[in-house]
């Protein structure tokens, strides 16, 4: 009995010994170093091991994502602060925005914070290990992205996202991914933990948000699989789903029948927008909530390709969602406005008025849309 505790307590060692050996080779050089941005194993997904040597009992630890937090960031934050505090390790939630009503119910402790709570600037303050879930990308962290540039901390992103900046210490990516949840969950089971309910829940609520309930183009038997060990771990599907698609406000129903009646077909039916102005959206008393539905309920039409939501936002800014279907990259159009996501799904933040947003991104979609015939 003892010798095999000792020969697993060596192996152990051996493990962690290794994953230090090759956390410096890969770039997790002392600090001030240069680092190189570390790419996904070959053959699978991100080197989670290389994780262990700077997971410390007792280390403070902050976990943020990206701007409008979605189900995805938030599920992937409380299934990782949940790991990380089983390791011993104090951890505070962080964003620079509020959780969005409609994924209220995955925190019912409030745990976590704005950058503009007092707990979170403590924890802020000494904080050791720093994640990133869910963007690579420091212009989508809002009200974070100078304390990230600033902080000693060890930067760590995990994320399934193209565009990455050089910030990071450590970068868990895959872009195969259908979620920052689903890698989570990897992480989790490859570092040998298990999943509490609470955890399960999480990561269910990425899953299904990230897919648009198993629908978008990453969907495949996997995602399913994970669906049913999470299921097997307690998730009840039908309060969830009740919980993300059924408590929708009037205001943002009426502005959804807003956005559908004003829709705008182009190139031949294969390209559909909309634009929402202030004064449409406070007409029906339209709050700032994700408006990525609307988006979506155009992709319904048929024979589209491409879809645009244009939504006037105060101080002469337009936000742009943009999806598309099959090989049409949005990411790409994305990018040439400073905006970014995935291939069928990305978003754009123009300092731009509604009506210049509109022409420019029009533009694009349209040559892009040409180049595809
Ligand atoms: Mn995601």
């Amino acid at each position: 009995m003892s010798a095999v505790v000792r020969r697993s307590k060596t192996a152990k060692r051996r493990v962690l010994k290794k994953a230090k050996r090759r956390a410096r080779r890969a770039g997790a050089a002392p600090r001030g170093r240069r680092r190189k941005p570390l790419a996904a194993a070959a053959g699978g997904g991100p080197r989670w091991k290389l994780l262990l040597p700077h997971l410390r009992r007792g280390r403070q630890a902050v976990i943020s994502t990206h701007v409008n937090p979605d189900g995805d960031g938030l599920g992937s934050q409380l299934a990782l602060a949940a790991y990380l505090k089983q390791r011993g390790l104090r951890v505070a939630i962080v964003n620079s925005d509020p959780v969005p009503r409609a994924y209220g119910f995955m925190d019912p402790r409030g745990e976590i914070l704005t950058c503009r709570d007092p707990a979170a600037r403590r924890a802020m303050d000494a904080c050791k290990l720093l994640f990133a879930l869910d963007n690579g990308t420091l212009s989508r962290m809002g009200d974070l992205e100078g304390w990230i540039r600033e902080t000693p901390a060890f930067k760590i992103c995990i994320d399934h996202h193209a565009s990455q900046d050089d910030i990071w210490d450590l970068r868990l990516i895959d872009e195969g991914a259908c979620s920052t949840g689903t890698l989570i969950y990897q992480m989790i089971r490859t570092l040998g933990a298990r999943l509490n309910p609470a955890q399960a829940l999480a990561i269910y609520v990425a899953l299904i948000t990230d897919t648009g309930y198993f629908r978008f183009s990453r969907t495949d038997a996997s995602t399913y699989r994970l669906a049913a060990d999470l299921l097997d771990a307690g998730v009840d599907p039908i309060w969830v789903y009740h919980e993300v698609y059924e408590r929708n406000s009037l205001a943002y129903l009426r502005l959804l029948g807003t956005a559908l009646s004003n829709v705008n077909i182009e190139c031949g039916g294969r390209l559909g927008w909309v634009s929402l102005s202030r004064q449409q959206i406070d007409e029906v008393d339209g709050g700032e909530e994700d408006t990525s539905e609307i988006v979506n309920s155009l992709l319904t039409l048929d024979g589209i390709r491409m879809a645009l939501l244009l939504k006037e936002m105060p101080a002469q800014k337009t936000k742009v969602s943009l999806r598309s279907k099959g090989e049409i990259d949005v990411n790409v159009l994305a990018g040439r406005f400073g905006g970014g996501g995935h291939r069928n799904a990305a978003g754009i933040l123009l300092a731009e008025p509604l009506e210049r947003g509109v022409e420019r991104v029009l533009e694009q979609a349209r040559r892009l849309l040409a180049a595809e015939s």
